[in-house]
């Protein structure tokens, strides 16, 4: 009883700590008078202005593939001028869709892979993580023995480089899954081959006058998004944590309060660590930090937006300033020196709306050019220094700051983030020492699972997205999950809107079922674990075939799905896209766009659990969403007769 009253006293103390979108809402609410203040439009603005949106396009009915068109199907016109129906026309869409998010993904890793082939011991970067390095050239046959670190680390990167144009075979990770996901990938024939020839295959069965049949166009989009998962974004994440180190558990904070009334502020934007962790080791240089204290500041504060922030702060504990649809605010606030952006996720709408203010906003790949932007082409021989220079010149805009025009929302919320994989299994480690072999086991979680205290997980993630009310669908359906056993992890916007809400934190159990309330007290984890960027969701993939090798079940009887319930991106869907293709239900609140051919509505809901065991489940409403989840959770209990 006494226990009872004191978690109800907690419970009533983080409901309070909470951050309530209605909170996040007023905050942007004052932030968009100061976008007033200077005739700046928002994306608020030109939302209404892009209200209602096509149906056509909203449909997936509208081709454009050849100069004959554009052709729209309407109920007078059935076919394109050269025959296409609805249903080739918006399945073809809908594959390039998860082709361009295939390649967003991939080429980021390329970008990595070709750092890691730049780096040595002297350079701009090198290998912090030596022991993933080796697991990883040992997993793909490079000798290793006697071999000077760099030169593995060259090989690898090479090797790694030929995932993307190999004449012949599969991607190589596909072999880390679980023979019976293999065997369906290999059965099916969408075992996904050169990353680049899926994507370009993609293309080629679009143009005009190719593929028409919708099953066809939803298979290659199973393949190309495998490339993905299972390819490039895989190895995104692999390199990316030799490079930079494989994420450990840091305490942070999140929300627009991280920025700072006396500091000099830098955001950083985007998806490619390789920018962002020079800036952020630019900005500890004593000389200009010292430099920043002349000008009158306090210091230099780097903060992080989108995915960016997501990669940063699970390897320095640097703060995170927002979510995706936070992009503007931050520029908002006029107390924000220097915005510098990579690629993915950018609005190119930062560069007029900094010159309202005295932000000086910075693009460095040439895969995103802004017009108005200040381009500094980053180069890895260079970055150092250009970091540095790029500090500095935000150390010379503090002065030019308008103090008037400054407004720094409050909020902010304690965050514990870091939790690839590896943290996973040393957290569980820790509570039973079932260690079993290298890779480690969740055998701990599945006992849970399998008893019923914990009843399942939820792989939360995505962007948010103005079709809905922003963040809202997040906060609901987390909030109702924790309270139904059922942990959760997050990346990308998705671990952001936890991040803001105050929902990473250990104290968030209280806010949760009493199973996983015990969950986290044992293993000493909050209930909803960061796994990282959009990029990671790889991360995601790896836990649940880990799970389901160690229950010795397929992907596809486990009570794990993913959820996305504000998604926006390209990307988005070729995640999604590979999700299913691991055999998992993918529950979305948002309608893909191919609602205007019942054959392809049909193959992404159920035609696919006939090719992967997985599908799309979609409801717009949050409030049932969840309780899809929930229903859906617990039908794969009952069918593992748990
Ligand atoms: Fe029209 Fe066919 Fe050309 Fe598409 S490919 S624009 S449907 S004629
Ligand atoms: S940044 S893809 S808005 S998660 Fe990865 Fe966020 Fe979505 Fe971009």
């Amino acid at each position: 009883m006494i226990k009872n009253i004191n978690v109800r006293s907690w419970v009533l103390k983080i409901l309070e700590n909470v951050t309530t979108i209605e909170q996040m809402e007023a905050d942007t609410a004052k932030l968009k008078a100061n976008a007033c203040a200077v005739c700046a439009e928002t994306w608020e603005d030109r939302n209404k202005n892009q209200t209602p949106h096509c149906r056509f396009g909203e449909d997936g009915i509208c081709c454009k593939n050849c100069s004959m068109g554009p052709c729209r199907i309407t109920p007078k016109a059935s076919r394109g001028i050269c025959g296409a129906d609805a249903h080739a026309i918006a399945g073809r869409n809908y594959l390039r869709t998860i082709a361009a998010g295939t390649s967003a993904h991939s080429d980021h890793a390329r970008e990595i892979l070709h750092v890691l082939l730049g780096s040595s011991p002297e350079g701009n970067y090198r290998v912090r993580d030596e022991q993933k390095l080796i697991r990883l050239a040992q997993e793909w046959e490079i000798p290793t023995e006697g071999r000077d670190v760099y030169d593995i680390a060259h090989e690898v990167a090479e090797t790694g480089l030929h995932e993307f144009g190999k004449i012949a075979g599969t991607q190589r990770f596909i072999k880390r899954a679980i023979p019976a996901r293999q065997k369906v990938w290999h059965d099916q024939g969408i075992e996904p081959r050169a990353i680049d020839r899926e994507i370009a295959t993609s293309l080629h069965m679009t143009h005009m006058g190719n593929t028409a049949d919708a099953e066809a166009l939803v298979r290659q989009g199973l393949r190309t998004s495998l490339s993905n998962g299972w390819g490039g974004s895989m190895l995104g994440t692999e390199i990316t944590d030799i490079l930079f180190g494989t994420p450990t558990v840091w305490n942070t904070e999140g929300n627009l309060g991280v920025l700072e009334k006396d500091m000099v502020n830098i955001v950083v934007h985007g998806h490619d660590p390789a920018f962002s962790e020079m800036v952020v080791t630019a900005a500890e240089v004593k000389e200009l930090v010292d430099y920043s204290r002349s000008k009158g500041s306090k210091g230099i504060n780097v903060v992080g937006l989108c995915c960016t922030a997501n990669e940063i702060a699970m390897r320095h504990g640097v703060r995170m300033a927002g979510n995706f649809l936070q992009q503007e605010n931050a520029i908002l606030t006029g107390a924000v020196e220097m915005m510098c952006v990579d690629v993915q996720c950018i609005f190119p709408s930062l560069s007029s709306l900094s010159e309202c203010f005295h932000t000086k906003f910075v693009t460095s790949s040439p895969i995103a050019r802004i017009p108005g932007s200040l381009y500094v082409e980053f180069k890895p021989e260079t970055a150092f220094e250009q970091a540095k220079d790029l500090v500095r010149m935000a150390v010379d805009n503090y002065q030019k700051r308008e103090p008037s025009r400054v407004f720094i929302p409050e909020h902010k919320q304690t965050a514990t983030v870091g939790y690839p994989c590896e943290q996973i299994i040393k957290h569980l480690d820790g509570v039973t020492n079932s260690h079993v072999d290298e890779f480690g086991s969740y055998r701990p979680a599945i006992d849970a699972i399998k008893a019923g205290v914990l009843r399942g997980a939820v792989a939360i993630v995505g962007c948010n997205n103005p079709r809905v009310r922003p963040d809202y669908s997040h906060f609901e359906i987390m909030k109702e999950l924790l309270k139904n056993d059922i942990l959760i992890v997050a990346t990308g916007c998705a671990a952001q809107v936890a991040t803001k809400a105050g929902l990473l934190q250990k104290d968030a159990k209280y806010l949760c079922g009493a199973g996983l309330r015990r969950v986290c007290d044992l293993v000493n984890i909050p209930p909803i674990l960061h796994m990282g960027a959009c990029v990671d969701i790889s991360r995601m993939m790896l836990l649940a075939n880990g799970i389901a090798r160690d229950w010795g079940v397929d992907t596809t009887q486990i009570p794990v799905v993913g959820c996305a319930p504000e998604w926006m991106s390209e990307k988005a869907v070729s995640i999604a896209n590979y999700v299913v293709s691991t055999g998992l239900d993918v529950y979305l609140g948002i309608e893909p766009q191919v609602k205007g051919s019942s054959q392809m509505m049909e193959l992404i809901t159920q035609g696919t659990r006939k090719i992967t065991g997985g599908g799309f489940i979609i409801n717009k409403d949050p409030h049932e969403l969840v309780t899809n989840i929930i229903s859906g959770i617990e039908a794969k209990r009952t069918a593992l007769g748990i």
